[in-house]
C-alpha cells in the first residue's frame, strides 16, 4: 500500500507513535509518505520505502498567523495525486483531520478519487484543546467526515463520545512499543556516573507541560530522598521546567536531580532507571509509561485517563489519584526499599509491555487500512 502519514514532528507522543508506525509499515514493504512541517524526531533512519514531504508555509507581511492548514492541505493534495496514495492516516485531530477533509474534497474534484482518510485521536486534541469552543465545531465535523476513526485507549474513545457529537464508531487501537529496542542492559559506566554509590534511580520524561504536573515529580522525589539515597533524572523540556528547577533548589535536593533536556536515546536512560514517575493530570494512554515498562522501569503514576489500561495496580506498578503526592511517595519508598519486590515488579512491567509490542499492533492497523484501501476502486 502507499500510505500518507500526517503528524506533528516533535517529541510529543502522537508524533512518536505516528513515526514508529510509519517505520514499521515501511519495514513490512509498504510505501510510507510522511507529510509534516519538519523531519519527525524519530525519523532517523534511511529506508527506501520512506518519503518525507515538508510542508512549506510561505510568510507574507499581511499574515500575523501564516495559514499552516491551507499549506498542509495543498501538500496533501500534491502527495496524494503525484504519489498515487491509497490512503491518508492523520494523527492528532487538530488541524490534521480538517486539512485532510479539505484535501479529500479537492482530490475528488480534481481527479474523481475518493481518498480514504483515517484519523487517530491521541489525547489533548480531544480532552484539552479540541473541546475548546474555538475549535470544537471544526473538530466534530472533521472527525465525523473521516472514513475511520481510531483512539489510542478506551478512555479516550469514551471521552470523545462524551465531548463531541460523533456519529461514527471509534475503534480502539492501543499504542505500541518496540520492546526489542527498550529491552536493553543498563550501561554500567553511565549508571556509575549518575549514581556512583549505587543509589536507586528515578526518572521522568515528558514535554513539561502543565498537564504533566512535573512539580509533583520533584515533591515525590524529595520525600523519597528523606528515606533513602536516590537520584532523579528529568528528561525533556518545556514550560514547567524552570518551576521544577526552582522547587528542587527550594527543597534542597537539586544536587540529586539532573535535567537532561531532550534526548533521542531514551532507551539508554530508561535502562538505568528503577522507577518511572508520571503524575499527569491526564494521559489518554501514556506512551512514555509503556516505554518505561518495556525497559523494566516500574511506573508510579496517577490513575488518570487510560493509564489503568496499561499499568496494573500492585502488579506492574502503582497508581494514585491526581495530586496525591503522599501516596505516590509511599509507593516509591516501599518499592525502592525492597529489592525482591522491585525486581518482581520490573519483570511484571516488562511482561505487560510485551502485550503492547509493535508486532501485535501493526497487523491491526494493516487490517484497518485493508478495509478502506482503494474504496473508490470498484474493481478492488
Ligand atoms: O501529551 C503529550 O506528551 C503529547 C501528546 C500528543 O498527542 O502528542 O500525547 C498524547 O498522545 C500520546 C500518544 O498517543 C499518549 O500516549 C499521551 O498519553 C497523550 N497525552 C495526553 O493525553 C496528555
Amino acid at each position: 500500500m502507499r500510505i500518507g502519514i500526517v503528524c506533528y514532528p516533535t517529541f510529543g507522543g502522537s508524533g512518536v507513535l505516528a513515526t514508529e508506525l510509519g517505520k514499521a509499515l515501511a519495514d513490512e514493504g509498504h510505501q510510507v509518505h510522511f507529510i509534516t512541517y519538519q523531519q519527525p524526531v524519530r525519523l532517523n533512519i534511511f529506508n527506501a520505502n520512506i518519503f518525507y514531504h515538508e510542508v512549506r508555509v510561505p510568510t507574507y507581511p499581511l499574515f500575523d498567523y501564516p495559514p499552516y492548514e491551507v499549506a498542509l492541505a495543498s501538500t496533501m493534495v500534491d502527495v496524494i495525486i503525484n504519489h498515487d496514495l491509497d490512503l491518508l492516516h492523520v494523527h492528532y485531530a487538530i488541524p490534521h483531520a480538517s486539512a485532510a477533509y479539505m484535501a479529500k474534497q479537492i482530490v475528488k474534484q480534481k481527479n474523481g478519487r475518493n481518498i480514504p482518510v483515517i484519523t487517530t485521536l491521541h489525547g489533548t486534541d480531544i480532552t484539552l484543546v479540541g473541546k475548546d469552543k474555538t475549535y470544537e465545531p471544526v473538530v466534530t465535523f472533521s472527525i465525523n467526515q473521516s472514513d475511520a476513526i481510531t483512539a489510542v485507549s478506551k478512555n479516550l474513545r469514551d471521552e470523545t463520545y462524551r465531548f463531541f457529537a460523533i456519529e461514527k464508531e471509534i475503534e480502539v487501537i492501543y499504542n505500541f512499543v518496540d520492546v526489542s529496542r527498550f529491552n536493553k542492559k543498563p550501561i554500567d559506566p553511565f549508571r556509575k556516573v549518575i549514581a556512583p554509590n549505587g543509589e536507586k534511580i528515578l526518572m521522568h520524561a515528558s514535554n513539561f507541560r502543565k498537564v504533566k504536573r512535573v512539580t509533583d515529580v520533584i515533591e515525590v522525589f524529595a520525600a523519597v530522598q528523606q528515606k533513602l539515597s536516590a537520584k532523579l533524572l528529568m528528561v525533556g523540556d518545556g514550560p514547567e521546567r524552570p518551576a521544577c528547577e526552582e522547587l528542587a533548589r527550594e527543597l534542597g535536593i537539586d544536587e540529586h536531580v539532573r535535567f537532561l533536556g531532550k534526548q533521542e536515546q531514551i532507551e539508554d536512560i530508561l535502562a538505568v532507571s528503577d522507577v518511572f514517575l508520571l503524575p499527569s493530570e491526564y494521559e489518554s494512554f501514556g506512551l512514555a509509561a509503556l516505554e518505561a515498562m518495556a525497559a523494566r522501569s516500574v511506573v508510579i503514576s496517577t490513575n488518570a485517563g487510560g493509564l489503568s489500561e496499561i499499568n496494573i495496580q500492585g502488579e506492574t506498578g502503582y497508581m494514585a489519584d491526581v495530586g496525591d503526592v503522599a501516596t505516590m511517595s509511599k509507593y516509591a519508598i516501599d518499592l525502592l526499599s525492597d529489592d525482591v519486590l522491585l525486581n518482581k515488579m520490573k519483570e511484571a512491567a516488562y511482561q505487560q509491555a510485551l502485550l503492547f509490542d509493535i508486532k501485535n499492533i501493526i497487523p491491526i492497523y494493516e487490517a484497518l487500512y485493508g478495509r478502506f484501501c482503494r474504496m473508490d476502486d470498484v474493481s478492488a
